[in-house]
């Protein structure tokens, strides 16, 4: 029979290679997370330390953006900053998809949105009808719809929590009454309007805006219509076609965006007519370049909207996952800016 010493020296050596094998056992599991990629490092980073702080761990807020494009300077810099502020901010993880304008692609992102179990929505619709259906689906599965820039009609308004953006009726009005401030109430003024994209709220709702103050004043007649798509090129085509039919009556020119209005200023001159003195150029949005184009006296009003809308979706996303209620329409300051002098003074401080 073995001595009790000796059974304790057996029991102390096979505790101690337990306790060996367990350690090596942890470094192989550390070793193999390395494969895990550096956003989850940074993930896991803030986790450790906001444990340490005593605070709660969180995974990020994933937030899907299906945006609509790239037709005008200002949608350019709506995705820039969005992705700036989601993607510099470790509390987000954004999945961001172009839909190269069409309805289609971005119903399909929104369900690839829901596959993948993204936290929140953020769509920014490139007209206003036809979302029902994706839009339930979304609800079934619980997850908030935020619309960014351009609203929608739905029957249910609960398909959405909340709109950031602009009053583009206002807008609209605006545009109206400060052109007519320009040129004089009493003044014979035929007017041509280069609508936005078919459908889009930000078309439907700036020419009612527009007409319903136009309608107000016998002097002032919108005598041509057409979509211009929000593009340069195609607000050059239009502007084109407008010149040749109706040339020397064209006193104002309405754009529903500012790339739909440099295109016009070049076709303007192509004409051989002086865009901003000839022709008054009044459009909405407020890209450097329409302000560059104000200071040489190019074109003549600016109606301010504002694409930098990453920061107010960010804290809506933030208020929503910490279930606050967050307002319906979120809304942007807004201004206007008529003439060289004060295009002049706002440009140094333009931040798109
Ligand atoms: O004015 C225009 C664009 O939806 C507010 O879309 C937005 C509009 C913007 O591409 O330039």
């Amino acid at each position: 029979m073995k001595s009790i010493k000796q059974v304790l020296m057996i029991f102390v050596t096979v505790l101690s290679l337990v306790f060996i094998l367990s350690a090596c056992n942890t470094e192989n599991t550390n070793s193999s997370n390395e494969d895990t990629t550096a956003e989850e490092n940074n993930e896991e980073t803030t986790n450790d330390s906001e444990e340490s702080e005593g605070e709660e761990s969180s995974d990020p807020i994933v937030v899907g953006f299906s945006q609509i494009g790239a037709e005008s300077g200002w949608r350019t810099a709506e995705t820039e900053s969005i992705k700036e502020t989601l993607e510099n901010d470790p509390q987000f993880e954004l999945k961001f998809s172009d839909a190269q304008q069409k309805q289609e692609n971005q119903i399909k992102a929104l369900r690839n949105f829901i596959a993948q179990e993204v936290d929140i929505i953020a769509l920014a619709p490139v007209v206003e009808s036809g979302w029902e259906t994706v839009l339930t689906d979304a609800k079934d599965a619980g997850i908030p719809v935020i619309l960014l820039d351009r609203g929608i009609e739905v029957e249910d308004e609960t398909l959405y929590t909340s709109f950031i953006g602009s009053d583009f009726i206002l807008e609209g009005e605006n545009a109206a009454k400060e052109l007519i401030n320009l040129i004089g109430e009493d003044v014979e003024t035929n007017i041509v309007e280069l609508q936005g994209t078919v459908g889009a709220s930000a078309a439907n709702d700036r020419m009612e805006g527009f007409a319903n103050v136009i309608e107000e004043n016998d002097n002032y007649n919108i005598i041509k219509s057409q979509t211009g798509e929000f593009t340069r090129s195609k607000g050059k085509e239009v502007m084109e076609a407008f010149l040749k039919s109706d040339g020397e009556n064209i006193d104002a020119v309405y754009a529903h965006n500012d790339d739909m209005a440099l295109g016009a200023i070049q076709a303007i001159e192509e004409y051989g007519l002086k865009p901003g003195e000839d022709i008054k150029i009044v459009s909405v949005d407020g890209i450097r370049d329409i302000f560059e184009a104000v200071v040489a006296g190019k074109a003549n009003i600016i109606v301010e909207c504002n694409p930098l809308l990453g920061p107010q979706l960010a804290q809506a996303a933030k208020d929503l996952m910490d279930g606050k209620e967050i307002e319906r329409w979120i809304k942007t300051e807004e201004t206007v800016f008529v003439g060289a002098e004060e295009a002049e003074a706002a440009l140094p401080d333009r931040k798109y």
